[in-house]
């Protein structure tokens, strides 16, 4: 067992889908401020955001092309290329906000998005619980601020749904977590 796959076993409680990997600290607290910073500036000008139901949602790059990819994001682009998450360094990048109690319903990411979904975790922790399309089995994931999970490989990518619940505290392997603050996720994508 690689440290990698003992790292991912810490935040997941049940089966781990193949694919699925939880990797903390990747990026740095110095590095976390300044994305917020960018993130709080961009949010705050509404002709790029979308709204729904407690979401702030932004997409950068693909599609559409609202803003160019940031430049903080080279850097995080290059260390998921490096880690052969992506074949070339992802082209998306979609930002949400998320209020206190907002959700994102479980979901498979449409398959043109490619092969590998990779989010960053700013502000709040949360839990994104996975369940098995076919057998319905359900394994508890979470995400500490500043974390970075990837779901890549049939299994985490396509087989086993991943989502939000409006939860904003909770107990995870017996640490209890709360959100105090908005959660922000920073999806990378290439297609
Ligand atoms: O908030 C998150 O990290 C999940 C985002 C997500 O599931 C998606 O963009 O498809």
């Amino acid at each position: 067992m690689s440290a990698h796959d003992l790292i991912t076993e810490n935040h997941v409680d049940g089966t781990v889908p193949e694919g699925l990997r939880v990797i903390p600290d990747f990026v740095d607290k110095e590095a976390a401020e300044g994305i917020q910073k960018w993130t709080r500036a961009l949010m705050m000008n509404s002709c790029h955001c979308q709204e729904y139901d407690g979401m702030r949602y932004v997409w950068c790059g693909k599609p559409g092309y609202l803003e160019v990819m940031p430049k903080w994001s080279i850097d995080v682009r290059r260390r998921l290329m490096d880690a052969g998450v992506f074949s070339e360094m992802p082209n998306s990048l979609f930002v949400i906000r998320y209020q206190s109690g907002a959700s994102f319903a479980p979901h498979v990411d449409e398959i043109f998005y490619g092969p590998a979904i990779a989010g960053l975790s700013l502000g709040a922790a949360c839990e994104m619980p996975m369940v098995h399309t076919i057998t319905g089995e359900q394994t508890r994931v979470f995400l500490p601020e500043r974390s970075m999970y990837v779901l890549n490989g049939e299994e985490a990518r396509f087989i086993w749904k991943h989502g939000i619940p409006p939860a904003v505290s909770g107990t995870f392997r017996g640490q209890p977590w709360q959100q105090t603050k908005p959660r922000f996720s920073y999806t990378f994508r290439l297609f």
